[in-house]
């Protein structure tokens, strides 16, 4: 079957803008389906001349960086147009041309600079329990979206009703929050022009893709952020706003699941996190700060600093429960190199007693004694590494364990930031 989803198993940061990249080679069509600008893809590419260039994708599809491939953003996404031309001009810079293979769905909802003002305000108002967003107003829009009062692509290219609901959308907020400065006229006026320049770009992304599928090209969907911040099975409510899991392939695309073939989880050899929200395996110690910086874990977006922890297996359990994984990525195994003993977790205990699953209730999370299992690190470099059979036997022997434990298949293992430095496992 034709359709292969890349999905970030943890929390986020994964790594699957570089996998994407890598399938991205043997894609007709790559495809955003859920979120928006909140996410950072990070692709490094070394060209012939060992020029080193390095992508940043929050919106676009990062198969963009495969001039064959042809990118899609999907119903499910929301989208900020003023970034959307930013990012695009920023890749254009960057030598990627991206002409006639960028596509946006008529239905995708609108974020406006006021949802990202609201998002602020709803940061504010939250205090010492905010959620730690991004303030990409990705929320706000997804609450628009969820209430019916949303504005969707197709709605540009009616001005007069767009304006209409514009203002009193606005209104609504203004009641809600407050007068904020927001000129609303100015801002209709500049969606006027902008739905001009999107115009090329605009497709019913239902057909296009089932098109392409009836014409037996392979698709390829990017998953963006991850399941813990999937808003029916992340940490709620320190999630993000859409569906981050198979489920929203389906919802976000329109694509039914019996089409879709491969589901890839990638998965970093530790974890991170980036805002508030548990995190039961976090080292608040020279552990996590070696990983931190090591890892060189800071937003994409944000530039903010990612909390690290060590590999949570229950986490991982709940993920390739709900996701279904058929293979993994593991990433970012070379940023362990130089740890002694890497712990891992495999359990949760509340009053002694193990937990069927992952909690819903934070409440409960909050109790939990996390159960580690031991294992010998390796203490040497293998970010030169080109074949899974050369890597140290203690490095080998952490994969397996992964992979016994979860029962999945880790096919491919990241060992440096660059295309070259991924090893295929037999
Ligand atoms: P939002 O803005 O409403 O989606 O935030 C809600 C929660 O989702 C988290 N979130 C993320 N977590 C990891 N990475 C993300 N993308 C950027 C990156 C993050 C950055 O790739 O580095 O630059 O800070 C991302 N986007 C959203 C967010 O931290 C909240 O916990
Ligand atoms: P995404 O959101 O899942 O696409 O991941 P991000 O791009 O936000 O964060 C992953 C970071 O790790 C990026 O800076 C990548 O270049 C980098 N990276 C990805 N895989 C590896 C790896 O295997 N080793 C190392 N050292 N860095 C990696
Ligand atoms: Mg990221």
């Amino acid at each position: 079957m034709s359709v292969t989803v890349v999905l970030g198993a943890q929390w986020g940061d994964e790594g699957k803008g570089k996998l994407v990249d890598i399938l991205a080679a043997d894609a007709d069509v790559c495809a955003r389906c859920a979120g928006g600008n909140n996410a950072g893809h990070t692709i490094v590419v070394t060209n012939a001349q060992g020029v080193k260039t390095t992508y940043a994708f929050h919106l676009l599809p990062s198969g963009l960086v495969n001039p064959k491939c042809t990118s899609v953003i999907g119903n499910g996404v929301v989208v900020h147009l003023p970034s959307f031309f930013t990012e695009l001009e920023a890749l254009e810079k960057q030598g990627l041309d991206c002409t006639n293979r960028l596509f946006i769905s008529d239905r995708a909802h609108l974020v406006f600079d006021f949802h990202q003002i609201v998002d602020g305000l709803k940061e504010v108002e939250l205090g010492g329990s905010s959620i730690g967003t991004t303030k990409k107003g990705i929320g706000p829009a997804y609450s628009a979206k969820a209430s019916r009062s949303g504005l969707r692509v197709h709605h540009l290219f009616d001005h007069d009703t767009f304006a209409t609901k514009f203002r009193k959308i606005v209104e609504g907020r203004f009641k809600r929050y407050g007068h904020f400065e927001y000129d609303t006229e100015a801002e209709i006026l500049r969606y006027k022009d902008l739905a001009e320049r999107l115009r090329p770009y605009v497709i019913d992304s239902v057909m296009y893709i089932h098109t392409a599928l009836a014409q037996n090209k392979k698709v390829l969907v990017e998953g963006a952020n991850a399941l813990m911040l999937d808003i029916d099975f992340g940490t709620y409510p320190f999630v993000t706003s859409s569906a981050t899991t198979i489920g929203g392939v389906c919802t976000g695309l329109g694509i039914p699941p019996k089409k879709i073939g491969t589901t890839i989880g990638v998965v970093k050899a530790y974890t991170t996190r980036v805002g508030g929200g548990p995190f039961p395996t976090e080292q608040l110690n020279e552990v996590g700060e070696h990983l931190q910086e090591v890892g060189r874990e800071w937003g994409v977006t944000t530039g903010r600093r990612r909390r690290c922890g060590w590999l949570d297996l229950v986490v991982m359990k709940h993920s390739c429960l709900i996701n279904g994984y058929d293979k993994l990525n593991l990433t970012k195994l070379d940023i362990l190199d130089d740890l002694a003993e890497i712990k891992v977790a495999v359990n949760y205990l509340v009053d002694d007693k193990e937990l069927p699953g992952f909690p819903a209730d934070l409440g409960v999370l909050e109790k939990v004694s996390v159960v580690y299992v031991t294992l010998p690190g390796w203490k040497s470099s293998i970010s030169a590494t080109t074949a899974y059979a050369d890597l140290p036997d203690n490095c080998k022997k952490y994969v397996e364990f992964i992979e016994n434990f979860l029962d999945t298949p880790i096919v491919w293992i990241g060992v440096g930031p660059g295309r070259e430095s991924m090893l295929v496992k037999p």
